[in-house]
């Protein structure tokens, strides 16, 4: 398979704010370098350099106002005297008001985040704009006529939403390249995130509509990050209604009561007939996952990708979460094998 992959992507390492202390994220450069070393390993196929998008391909899906903000955001924080990440500390909840954009900084970052996880530096535009070039890429390797492509992405990209990042997520690379596959002509195409962490900002972009199918398995919000969105009656909105699927699930799931979930997303996939399926593969699903609370082990990602494969349409898989670092390069490269079935 083909993997798409930037070392831009080490540009971006910050803090976050955890357990009340701000330590260094989870979602750190060695994750993407030993995804990569494993692709070597296995011999599993070419690796190549994304292409160059424009922004507009980014604002197809998120607002512009919010990619200028990305784009700046580093420039405004430092022109107050500070040398530190750029972290949000006040937020617009419930009845505040979101209809005028701060002009501080400081209100900015709030405006435009869900929490604080999700820290800008300098590096950070250069990594996340690479990072959904590569999703640009792969999609347009697919559109040309390859059958599954893998985007290396690091930052990962489900919880960005149109007008807002969070949980480490700045622009969501899954569904811009979905909308990439729409804008060249696809009538029909489906995320399927299997990401630990339930895609809110993915669910969100796609609601209303009925070309983009969002299905998405995780742990329940009654007990998981993002806690806001992520449950069974999210069945879309409109034209979208019935178009999004949700499968919460338990803490301790395993294997075996995750393989009927995923069989019955599989299904509906299948129902729904897109041209082309992007998948958001975090594998923070891992029983030694250090933030997450199902119990997949290292062979069961072979299956999931022999599952998926079973959909049988071109696949784009795009990178998201997975926090074991010894861990992540077998278990998504055994997602991909899986796939090949190898
Ligand atoms: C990202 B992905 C607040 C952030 C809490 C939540 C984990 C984000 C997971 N400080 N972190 O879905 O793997
Ligand atoms: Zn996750």
């Amino acid at each position: 398979m083909l993997t798409i992959y930037s070392d831009k992507h080490r540009l971006h390492h910050g803090t976050e704010l955890k357990d009340g202390v701000l330590k260094p994220c989870f979602e750190m450069p060695g994750r993407a370098d030993t995804v990569l070393q494993r692709i070597r390993t296995v011999g599993l196929g070419e690796v190549i350099a994304p292409d160059h998008f424009d922004v507009s391909a980014y604002a197809r899906v998120h607002s512009e106002r919010y990619v200028r903000f990305l784009q700046q955001a580093w420039a405004n924080w430092q022109a107050m005297g500070r040398q530190h990440d750029a972290l949000p500390l006040t937020w617009p909840v419930r009845d505040m008001r979101t209809d005028i954009e701060p002009i501080h900084i400081d209100g900015k970052l709030g405006f435009y985040a869900m929490d604080a996880g999700v820290p800008i530096t300098a590096g950070t535009w250069e990594a996340v704009s690479t990072s959904a070039d590569l999703a640009l890429t792969g999609m347009s390797r697919i559109n040309a006529g390859a059958n599954a492509a893998f985007a290396l992405c690091r930052p990962p990209g489900h919880h960005a939403a149109t007008e807002y990042m969070g949980g480490y997520c700045y622009l969501n690379n899954a569904a811009i390249a979905a909308q990439g596959f729409i804008d060249r002509g696809a009538k029909r195409v489906a995320v399927l995130d299997v990401d630990y962490h339930h895609g809110n900002g993915t669910q969100t972009i796609f609601y209303d509509r009925s070309d983009v199918m969002f299905i998405s398995l995780h742990g329940d919000p009654l007990h998981s990050y993002p806690y806001f969105l992520g449950h069974k009656d999210e069945q879309g909105r409109g034209e979208g209604l019935g178009f999004n699927h949700n499968y919460p699930l338990p803490h301790g799931t395993d294997w075996a009561s995750y393989q009927p979930a995923l069989q019955a997303a599989c299904r509906q996939l299948i129902d729904y007939a897109p041209d082309a399926l992007v998948v958001s593969l975090g594998v923070d699903t891992f029983k030694d996952d250090p933030i997450s609370q199902f119990r997949l082990d290292n062979e069961d990602y072979l299956h999931m990708g022999a599952l998926l494969a079973s959909v049988g349409k071109p696949t784009l898989f795009v990178m998201e979460g997975g926090y074991m670092v010894d861990d992540i390069g077998i278990n998504a490269v055994n997602v991909l094998q899986g796939f090949e079935g190898s």
